[in-house]
């Protein structure tokens, strides 16, 4: 049995509708909505599971998480790391998170941020963009699956791209930087970083006021990854100062970002709510339904967590 932990009652009749016609071999069950006995759950989909829940499922084969970061499954310091762990995949989650870095790159470029302010105002004043696409390099920080994708959708834009992951990549026509040694030299490049890093120990707060500095002057960040990532004061001071010319954001470490939030109204800064990537939920059952056949034909799995990688 598969059972399905997601984002309230509604979503989980969803994903039930699309995964009973795409694993029709499979028992279904939406969890707190339908009678589940714990023994007969062999599989778990889910985002965030309450801690202790997946590590009390005595027969728990396999967690494949709603989400492509598993952060949310693995801060349960319970959670059980023996199984297998699928974060989500499948090709439109690449498709949207490429149109997303496209959009917030543009949105920087053509001064989005500032046209909405002047709308809201009713005032009509040009805001000329300073560069072309063409004039500029976007960094993008984990090379991975989606920052691959996002490659070619910039470089039709006209912009040069260049990537910065653990080890050296080949993505055509975006020059690797690869390792600690290696990031000065990516940075002093990036006249737009946009982070797609997962969440890991080595990653948190990784953009900090001393990684800022080291971008060009009137350089602007884009964190579609995790807002654990982002010291969020220290973005502020760095567009405040001027050295930042924009920020797009769209992960935060508080969820909905709260009320108070300095981010909101700031001049420099555009917030969206979670929505870099989220594909259709029966493109994302098509890929669960794929990895549970994987899985119970033995065939190797897509997108398994690595324990000791961390992601
Ligand atoms: P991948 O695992 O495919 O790619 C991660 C990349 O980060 C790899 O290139 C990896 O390098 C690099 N990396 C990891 N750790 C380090 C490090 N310490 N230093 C340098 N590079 C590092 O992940 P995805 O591309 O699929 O997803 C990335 C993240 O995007 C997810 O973890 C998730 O948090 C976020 N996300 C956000 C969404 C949204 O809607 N906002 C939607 C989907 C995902 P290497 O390969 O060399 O190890
Ligand atoms: C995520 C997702 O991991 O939405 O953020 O897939």
């Amino acid at each position: 049995m598969l059972v399905v932990k997601a984002e309230g009652r509604r979503a989980q009749q969803e994903w039930c509708e699309h995964l009973t016609t795409l694993a029709p071999w499979l028992a279904i069950r939406s969890h707190g909505f339908e009678e589940v006995r714990d023994e007969d759950i062999a599989y778990a989909l889910a985002w965030d599971p309450p801690p202790g829940w997946l590590a009390s499922l005595p027969n728990l084969k396999m967690v494949i998480s709603i989400g492509a970061g598993v952060d949310h499954i693995t801060q349960d310091p319970s959670w059980p790391r023996h199984l297998p762990l699928v974060r989500m995949g499948g090709e439109e989650i690449g498709q949207r998170m490429g149109e997303y870095v496209a959009w917030a790159c543009l949105n920087l470029l053509r001064n989005g941020q500032g046209f909405a302010r002047l709308q809201a105002e009713r005032r009509w004043k040009h805001l000329p963009a300073a560069n072309t696409a063409r004039d500029l390099t976007v960094g993008i920080m984990g090379m991975g699956t989606l920052g691959a994708r996002a490659v070619p959708m910039l470089q039709g834009l006209g912009y040069t791209v260049i990537g910065w992951s653990r080890g050296r990549k080949t993505v055509e026509g975006a020059e690797s930087y690869a390792g600690s040694d290696e990031l000065d030299a990516f940075l002093a490049r990036s006249d737009v970083l946009v982070c797609l890093l997962p969440s890991t120990p080595e990653t948190s707060g990784i953009i900090n006021a001393g990684l800022l500095t080291r971008l060009p002057a009137g350089a602007a960040v884009v964190n579609a990854a995790r807002g654990a990532h982002l010291v969020v004061p220290d973005l502020i001071a760095a567009l405040d100062s001027g050295h930042l010319s924009g920020a797009v954001l769209d992960v935060f470490d508080t969820e909905p970002l709260p009320e108070d939030s300095p981010l909101w109204a700031h001049p420099k800064v555009t917030v969206t709510p979670h929505v870099a990537s989220i594909a259709r939920r029966r493109e994302r059952a098509r890929f669960v339904a794929g990895v549970i056949a994987d899985f119970e034909a033995g065939r190797p799995l897509p997108n398994l967590y690595d324990p000791i990688r961390g992601y």
